[in-house]
């Protein structure tokens, strides 16, 4: 049948097309990104929209085109976008259209990683937990329900990228978009028909006419025409499948993840910057940082089990926004030294020549023009080395460093010579209304299910996400066991199996324990308890701690008591087993249910006044209000002293907390080595101290004055040590190599008030302990001083001559500062 409305449509939208005459061609070799004829190197970060807020977006958008940014990379957060089935929120930082727009006109591109499998630690990989409850369902494989959910949601995603015109082909910033997310990892268990599910996810993809390259990431089989790609720490030696296709790397992880009870993760930029300029010297294309704005996981959105609520990542932007220096800073006089070579890059040929086992020239060169650009990598883990080139010069390039040649003949940069500043965070309490919260408490009302009464009932043990949908991290789970006069009431064992993550035991209305596997996975809780004659009520309350995002079939993997099995253990080891005991149930605690955590309603809560007593109480909700602090700064809430739970300001969840749960003291050392592979274990911070202290608010989300701040408590904490502080640079530190130029900068309009280290010669040691070396230049402190006191920012000449020594370049001088920032 004929169509008019589809026809009037199309006219429209090809007139659309006609009207854009900005459309961006995006097309690529094996040489280069191609857009619009120019041969183009991308460099590129992760920021994940719903890690951060709408109101940080901009700020966070120009730091990355700050750092020399051509690109900013998102997954699509399936789970929020449709928390239920056919019901959509794309609202405040779920905004990714307005996001994408934001990035449009800072300049930058977009690579749009739809997944909407996207592990990204978050919580179930992003795939919303009723998909797991349809009938008949498989996830990520050759399953037509699963199939249809997976159409339908990338179909409408993609759709709203062309109403919004987000493509390059329509005249947008998306220039790359990528379909399914390391699916190549886990592949193997999936057999057949996980070869026909990814064949399938090219077609459909290819499908949607989208007019950019389609990605797949760690998928070495990709079909044609998907460009597979590279995810780790260093991938100079990836090959992608078809010769026509750039090599890129979709995840260069510049530090890792954190669990409850890890350290903090730490990777050099002198690493970072080193896996980049191999990644180049042997070809690449596309550089992604993973992440370069980690952030933040509120609410309930990290992944696991146990993934903090921070995930910082030690990104060149840190979890708050500010410059994580001197990675931030490194890395973008990396991108500037590797963007002097791309024309030659993008149009040469490549050759490389093996100088000894560790030290490989690289020299790209382009027949026509004549131009050359060079690569000089040290790969030894230890040594140094001086290397000849004759007529092209002599260098010095350390152990585990490559160093970038402009016209193979001046050496512009080296991963290993960090030229950019160090910045010392401190967090603290400066508004004096704050100096004492004053707090009140209230209960969870517990009654029902402390008396066994849940809202349905079913004769076994049930697994936990199927049956919350993940409505909430809480499951009660509880029956009634009968005694007679026969009966022994005494020594009793409550023996239960649990898949995790958290379990707390009742026994007729009085708490008997409570566990976790320091891992997050299965275990056995055993508690000695006692009975009464008549009818006992067993109460166990199961709480998640962030579903389980990666691996071959992770979303099926159970949580909860689930089948349990669930034993009485009495004298004799005499054994009741109450796995398919009649069992009722309750999702989420009563509080959640009333909102005490939104100001709104928590007048629902019986909240009284704080005393002693109210210190160290399980399952209690805690509220106090707080003033905003005056500046600009970041804004943190110090939770030390508190045990576990969940908080909320002005009714907006800024996540879960765990600050009882300590990092392990075994592996932290004063120095950290920068050379050699880099794994997370490696450089790791904060040994002994809680995994994580400080939880971010986002300024967005406070009043211009008063604040509520509410906290659900579940295993005991003093709330009275808690404290609203922010985060505001102290220290900065310099130190630059004659010939280059030392940049200083305080950040959120701080200035430099103060010089305490300055030497120009040769001074030794590091930020915070900087020595005079054997010679230095006498009135360093003065020069630097001139130049810097009252600045937000300032930049020193290193040389010989601005510090009044002559002309003589002295080839070993170096300059070291250390200053302080402060409000005035
Ligand atoms: C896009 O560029 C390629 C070459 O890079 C060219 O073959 C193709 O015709 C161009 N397409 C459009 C629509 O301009
Ligand atoms: C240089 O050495 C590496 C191994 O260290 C080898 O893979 C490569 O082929 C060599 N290149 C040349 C040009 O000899
Ligand atoms: C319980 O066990 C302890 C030893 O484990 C024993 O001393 C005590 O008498 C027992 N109580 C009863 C009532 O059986
Ligand atoms: C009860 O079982 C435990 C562990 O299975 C065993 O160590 C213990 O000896 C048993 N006790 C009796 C009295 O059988
Ligand atoms: C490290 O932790 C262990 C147990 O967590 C503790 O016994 C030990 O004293 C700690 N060591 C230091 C140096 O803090
Ligand atoms: C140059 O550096 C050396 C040490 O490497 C030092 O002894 C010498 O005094 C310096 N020269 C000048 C002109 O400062
Ligand atoms: C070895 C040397 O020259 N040390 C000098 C460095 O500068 C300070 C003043 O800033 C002098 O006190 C040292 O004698």
């Amino acid at each position: 049948m004929f169509n008019i409305r589809s026809l009037v449509l199309s006219l429209v939208a090809s007139l659309a097309c006609l009207s854009f005459s900005t459309a961006d061609n995006v097309t690529y070799d094996s040489n280069a990104l191609i857009i619009n004829g120019e041969r183009r190197i991308i460099f590129s970060g992760s920021i994940h929209y719903p890690r951060s807020t709408d109101a940080m977006w901009p700020d966070l958008i120009q730091k990355a085109k700050d750092g020399g940014l051509d690109a900013i990379e998102t997954y699509i957060f399936w789970d929020r976008h449709e928390p239920q089935r056919r019901k959509y929120d794309f609202s405040g930082n779920l905004d990714f259209i307005k996001f994408f727009q934001l990035i449009q006109d800072a300049g930058l591109y977009v690579v749009m990683r739809i997944g909407p499998y996207v592990c990204a630690e978050w919580n179930y990989g992003g795939f919303p937990v009723w998909l797991h409850n349809m009938p008949g369902i498989q996830l990520r494989t050759d399953n037509q329900i699963y199939k249809n959910e997976m159409q339908t949601f990338t179909t409408k995603i993609v759709n709203m990228c062309k109403a919004a015109n987000l493509f390059a082909s329509q005249g947008g910033p998306i220039i790359i978009a990528q379909i399914e997310n390391e699916y190549g990892n886990v592949m193997t268990p999936y057999g057949d028909a996980g070869k026909a599910y990814i064949n399938w996810c090219a077609q459909m993809a290819e499908s949607l006419n989208i007019g950019v390259p389609w990605i797949m990431c760690q998928q070495s089989d990709a079909p044609q025409p998907m460009i597979n790609t590279c995810n780790g720490f260093y991938c100079d030696n990836f090959t992608p499948n078809n010769p026509k296709s750039p090599k890129m790397f979709t995840e260069n992880w510049v530090g890792w993840f954190k669990k409850w009870g890890d350290k903090d993760p730490h990777r050099t930029a002198e690493d970072v910057a080193f896996s980049v300029a191999k990644f180049f010297q042997f070809g690449g294309v596309l550089n992604n940082y993973y992440m370069y704005h980690g952030g933040t996981n509120f609410g309930r959105t990290s992944g696991g089990p146990f993934i903090t609520t921070s995930y910082d990542y030690d990104a060149p932007l840190d979890e708050y926004g500010n410059l994580n220096q001197p990675k931030w800073g490194h890395l973008r006089q990396l991108h500037a030294s590797i963007k002097l070579g791309e024309k030659i890059l993008t149009s040469s040929t490549r050759s490389d020549r093996n100088i000894s086992s560790s030290v490989t020239l690289t020299t790209f060169s382009n027949p026509t023009t004549g131009g050359r650009f060079c690569f000089l990598s040290n790969t030894d883990a230890s040594n140094d080395a001086t290397i000849d080139l004759q007529t092209d010069g002599k260098y010095f390039v350390p152990a585990w460093s490559v160093t970038i040649l402009d016209g193979c003949n001046k050496e512009v940069y080296n991963t290993a010579k960090v030229n950019t500043q160090t910045s010392v965070f401190v967090k603290e309490q400066n508004e004096k209304e704050n100096a004492q919260l004053s707090w009140v408490w209230a209960p969870e009302p517990m009654r029902d299910t402390l008396q066994g009464i849940g809202k349905f009932k079913a004769n076994l043990l049930l697994e936990q996400k199927a049956t919350t949908v993940d409505f909430s991290d809480y499951l009660w789970y509880m029956t009634n066991v009968e005694t007679d006069q026969t009966s022994s009431l005494y020594n009793i064992t409550l023996h239960v199996n649990t898949k995790g993550h958290v379990l707390h035991a009742f026994v007729n209305k009085r708490y008997v324990g409570s566990q976790w596997a320091t891992n997050g996975q299965s275990f056995v809780l055993e508690k000695p308890i006692s009975l009464k004659s008549g009818t006992n009520t067993i109460t166990l309350l199961s709480a998640t701690v962030g579903l389980k995002n990666y691996d071959a079939f992770y979303d099926t993997v159970p949580t909860g008591i689930d089948g349990g099995p669930v034993y009485l253990i009495g004298s004799g080891n005499a054994t009741t087993d109450l796995s398919s005991n009649l069992w009722s149930y309750k999702v989420g605690l009563n509080g959640e249910m009333k909102r005490l955590y939104n100001p709104t309603f928590s007048s629902r809560g019986k909240w009284r006044t704080f005393d002693q007593a109210s210190i160290g109480r399980r399952m209690t909700w805690y509220k106090t209000s707080f003033k905003t602090p005056s500046g600009v700064d970041p804004v943190v809430l110090d939770l030390q002293g508190m045990g576990k739970g969940q908080a909320w300001v002005n009714g907006q969840s800024i996540g879960r907390f765990w600050p009882s749960f300590i990092a392990g003291n075994d592996s932290c050392s004063e120095t950290c080595d920068y050379r050699g592979a880099y794994n997370p274990s490696k450089c790791v911070e904060n040994c002994g101290n809680p995994s994580q202290r400080w939880y971010h608010i986002p300024r967005s989300f406070l009043s211009s004055d008063t604040n509520t701040l509410i906290l659900f408590e579940e295993i005991g904490g003093n709330p009275e040590q808690v404290s609203v502080q922010t985060v505001t640079i102290q220290t900065i530190c310099g130190h630059a190599n004659e010939g280059s130029t030392l940049e200083l900068s305080c950040q959120g309009g701080h200035i430099i008030s103060e010089i305490q280290f300055a030497s120009y010669g040769n001074p030794g040691g590091k930020c915070g302990s900087f020595t005079q070396g054997l010679w230095n230049v006498s009135n360093s402190i003065l020069l630097v001083e001139r130049a810097c006191i009252g600045m937000e920012s300032c930049s020193i000449d290193v040389s010989a001559k601005s510090f009044g020594i002559g002309d003589a370049t002295n080839l070993s001088a170096r300059l070291a500062v250390q200053a302080l920032c402060s409000n005035d």
